[in-house]
């Protein structure tokens, strides 16, 4: 395989020895974790020319190829699902409510020292790049994206999480005065998210702060929102305010709802069957076309390695 960029946590698993992971960790660590970042906890930016001047487009990695073609913009952006916004695909306009600056991200839980950042304080302390992603809604339709943000293992090793921390559970925002959907009392608000240490480790773990090379919408998820791209749609959780560190196993909002149909390694497979439809095909939308679904939406080679020991676990809803 050929290695592309000479950034450590790009290098293929394959290439990876244990003490390199743990000493780009360490390098990630000391570039990341300290300095001003703590500083600018609980500090807005109310310019967003400031804000975000420079970041976008940020350079592509070109590791992350699709193999069909990017769906355009206009899609992406007008066809959503943000369920606090309304349980239904037109929510781009009553998205723009989100007042997204200032923002603040909570890192706490299981962690060495729990901290508060400013997002855009965050997003210029981290490495970005661009990638192109596949994204699978596990209601049988995708879409592909050039999200910018940066790895999810870079946030991690900045949050330096305790040996027993398991899990990393993310949380969205709340307020129904802005999001019209949180109104529906009997939905477990704030929207809710988990991966185990090892997939946010994952290379492919990515959290997008940018799309079509500016930064991201609303609609999408701004001002950072998770891009698990081997797992049904619903687990990338959007607008993040919240990373916890814990030892439990999240419950995630869909989980709560419908645990019967939406689990917690919601990985994609064409050959398990959503309980209501078919996961074969998935319909492309912007092109008109029925493509077959892959096995982990074709990223098998990234993540295959994570699952191959569970057995009695439902890897696939
Ligand atoms: N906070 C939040 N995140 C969310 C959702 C949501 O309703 N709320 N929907 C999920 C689902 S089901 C999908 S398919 C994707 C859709 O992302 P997109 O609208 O940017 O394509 O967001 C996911 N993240
Ligand atoms: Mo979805």
């Amino acid at each position: 395989m050929t290695i592309v960029s000479k950034r450590g946590w790009e290098l293929p698993e394959s290439a990876a020895t244990p003490e390199d992971k743990f000493l780009r960790r360490r390098e990630l660590v000391k570039a990341l974790a300290a300095g001003p970042i703590l500083a600018a906890s609980g500090i807005g930016f109310a310019g967003t020319a400031w804000a975000t001047g420079g970041l976008y487009p940020a350079k592509r990695n070109p590791r992350y190829r699709l193999g069909r073609p990017v769906t355009d913009e206009k899609i992406v952006t007008t066809y959503n699902n943000f369920y606090e916004f309304g349980s239904h695909k037109q929510i781009w306009k009553a998205a723009q409510k989100l007042k997204t600056r200032p923002w603040t991200v909570t890192v706490d839980g299981m962690v060495e020292k729990p901290f508060t950042v400013d997002a855009d304080a965050l997003i210029r302390k981290l490495p970005l790049e661009e990638r192109l992603y596949r994204h699978r809604c596990v209601e049988a339709w995708s879409i592909a994206v050039p999200w910018s943000g940066f790895a999810l293992e870079a946030l991690v090793a900045m949050a330096r999480p305790s040996a027993g921390a398991k899990y990393l559970e993310m949380r969205g925002f709340h307020d129904a005065s802005v999001a019209s959907g949180q109104r529906q009392v009997w939905y477990p608000w704030p929207y809710l998210e988990g991966l185990t240490i090892e997939e946010a480790t994952n290379e492919l773990a990515f959290i997008a702060t940018g799309a079509y090379g500016k930064e991201i919408a609303k609609q999408n998820g701004a001002p950072l929102r998770l891009a698990v791209p081997w797992k049904y749609g619903f687990k990338s959780i959007k607008s993040i305010t919240r990373f916890t560190f814990t030892d439990k196993r999240p419950v995630s909002f869909w989980e709560e709802i419908a645990g019967q149909e939406y689990g917690f390694w919601a990985n994609v497979n064409p050959e398990v069957d959503h309980p209501r439809w078919s996961q074969a095909t998935e319909r492309q939308l912007g092109t008109g076309q029925r493509v077959p679904t892959l096995l982990y939406n074709g990223y098998a080679e990234q993540v295959a390695h994570l699952y191959k020991d569970m057995k009695g676990e439902a890897l696939f809803k």
